[in-house]
């Protein structure tokens, strides 16, 4: 087990067209019925053109689904752990069946490959997040997904690829599993050890994939996720930069570096399978699994979802069937007194033990703080200090949830002119009314109307974010799921706030400043927050405040001591 067959790594599939039939059917497509491919989508679909997701030949039919849900394998009997299935709306589902053709296009509306139609049918949610992921949860990244922005109808069928989705960055270091194959052959590489990562790579990473690539007398091939990981991360373009920078600390001729564009799932002991299969397609012998491999964080008790080896014990059982080798990996640590990383089962009661979190490192980076060269190298840390400024530099977006009335307008107006006062950064309000009037006029007030006006606030304001400035919210927004996520799309590019401004309904009711909520109790408007509408109260936001009790400006100010305890102001 472990050393190369030839051809590497098993049979690949390449569902790309010969160069003229693509051109017949990029021509015939034109008629076809048309889906635009979302993030995760276009994610998915390069992997299954190049062949990365070998066996598979298309997005699954519903046997193959059902059978990868509640068995992990394919109808076949092949092991296969993640359910690749194409996601789509009622309305398109509408009008397509059996045996028609679909044309699949990217952003730019480039005709990616076209599907011939095979299943359609509407899945069962609930059991594919509690068969794939062993849970029903919402905390994981991956129900949510399932449940908030997959849509509700599947497509299977086989795909006929027309052209690979494009990438404008970092294409030297893009090469699809034939092409890393050849390189290996070339280069007379017969056992190479993957290493995945969703994280920049400090010292404890190099030295735990020297050893690795050590013990298992192989090279290595670092192969980091840049397609989708888990919402919050570092983006891949900063981690990228990083990578480069460790490289390039390597012995020479050792070590390679390579970008997988995988839509991860955070699906720990399922996920490290298919992270196995995936390696395995690129022509790998081993692959190394840590701790909490693909880990999704911990579910709504506050508990993990997975043990940190569940992921371990999984590939062990199937590494044979597999023919990939797991390297374990043992967590390294670094001992001060021998000035060395270790492995931590290697370290005595004498030993001083240095380690410093990934919370430790983003707490160190927001506030400014010094970043030890025992750590991490100097040309990581800085590119890292260059994206990840500390909070003060950063911008930030103050996002006001509650119900109409409850003060979310005043406080936000008020917080407004406080923060020009103190000025350094452009402010920008977008209060519901505002928005409703410039940006949603077309809008009502169903669920998927005040989703969509919720998402399009959430839009603007992370563009604000990512740019320094400050954003400030103030709709109902009364969803949980799509208040989570606006704060996953702005997170990753500045600081997010929520502010619950908790008045209770009958205070608003009593003030009714707009007559809303009479009109409301005598049926005239339907669909009223509060009333006739449902409000899901936030569990955990930034700050929370009650106006039945004190003045906006009071609450405005208490806002604006959170903002300073966390770093955002000065
Ligand atoms: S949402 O749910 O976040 O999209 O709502 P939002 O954009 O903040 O708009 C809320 C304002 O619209 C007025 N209005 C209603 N609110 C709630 N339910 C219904 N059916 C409704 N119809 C009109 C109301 O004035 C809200 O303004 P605020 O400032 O919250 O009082």
């Amino acid at each position: 087990m472990g050393a190369f067959k030839e051809p590497h790594g098993g049979e690949l599939k390449n569902l790309y067209l010969p160069d003229e039939e693509a051109a017949a059917e990029k021509r015939a497509a034109k008629d076809y019925p048309s889906w635009d491919l979302g993030e995760r989508q276009l994610c998915d679909i390069e992997l299954l053109l190049n062949g990365a997701f070998s066996p598979l030949e298309g997005f699954l039919n519903q046997a193959d689904y059902d059978a990868v849900v509640e068995t992990m394998r394919l109808t076949s009997g092949v092991l296969w752990p993640m359910p690749i299935t194409l996601d789509v709306s009622e309305d398109f589902a509408r009008d397509i069946g059996t045996g028609d053709r679909i044309a699949l296009r990217d952003l730019e509306g480039v005709v990616i490959a076209t599907l011939e139609v095979g299943d359609v049918w509407s899945p069962d949610k609930a059991a594919e997040a509690a068969g794939v992921f062993g849970t029903r949860d919402q905390a994981h990244p991956a129900v949510h997904y399932l449940h908030n922005i997959a849509g509700p109808v599947y497509v299977g069928g086989k795909l006929r690829g027309i052209e690979p989705p494009t990438h404008y960055d970092f294409k030297h270091l893009r090469d699809g599993p034939e092409e890393l194959r050849q390189r290996f052959r070339k280069l007379g590489w017969r056992r190479v050890v993957a290493f995945q990562t969703r994280n920049p790579m400090h010292r404890a990473h190099q030295e735990l994939t020297l050893r690795a690539a050590r013990d298992a007398e192989a090279n290595l091939l670092i192969h980091p996720v840049v397609g989708m990981t888990k919402p919050g991360d570092i983006d891949h373009f900063t981690r990228v930069r990083c990578y480069e920078h460790l490289t390039s600390r390597y012995p020479e001729q050792t070590t390679m570096l390579s970008l997988l564009p995988l839509a991860m799932r955070m699906g720990g002991p399922r996920e490290a399978l298919w992270h196995a299969i995936i390696r395995k397609n690129y022509g790998c012998t081993h692959l190394i699994v840590g701790r909490d491999h693909a880990g999704p964080g911990k579910d709504s008790k506050g508990e993990d979802f997975y043990g940190p080896y569940d992921a371990q014990e999984l590939l062990k059982t199937h590494e044979q069937e597999l023919d990939i080798s797991m390297v374990p990996f043992r967590m390294m640590v670094y001992v001060e007194n021998r000035a060395q990383y270790v492995p931590v089962d290697e370290t005595t009661d004498d030993d001083t033990v240095l380690n410093i979190s990934g919370t430790e490192l983003r707490r160190r980076l927001q506030e400014g703080l010094d970043i030890p060269g025992w750590f991490s190298f100097p040309d990581v840390v800085e590119e890292l200090r260059r994206t990840h400024p500390p909070r003060d530099q950063q911008g930030f977006t103050v996002f006001f949830t509650g119900l109409s009335g409850s003060g979310k307008s005043t406080i936000a107006n008020a917080l407004m002119v406080k923060l020009m006062e103190i000025g350094g950064r452009h402010v920008s309000l977008l209060d519901g009314d505002i928005v409703r009037k410039n940006l949603s006029s077309e809008l009502g007030f169903s669920k998927e109307h005040r989703d969509l006006n919720i998402r399009r606030i959430g839009y603007v304001a992370s563009e604000i974010t990512k740019n320094g400035g400050i954003a400030i919210c103030a709709p109902i927004a009364p969803y949980a799921a799509t208040r989570r996520i606006v704060r996953e799309t702005i997170s990753p590019v500045g600081g997010f706030v929520e502010v619950h401004v908790a008045t209770p309904v009958e205070v608003c009711e009593q003030r009714d400043r707009k007559g809303l909520y009479a009109k409301a109790r005598a049926g005239i408007i339907k669909e009223f927050t509060g009333i006739s509408d449902p409000y899901e109260v936030p569990e955990t936001p930034e700050i929370v405040v009650d106006t039945t009790d004190i003045s906006p400006d009071l609450a405005a100010h208490r806002i604006l001591v959170k903002l300073e305890a966390m770093g955002f102001i000065r």
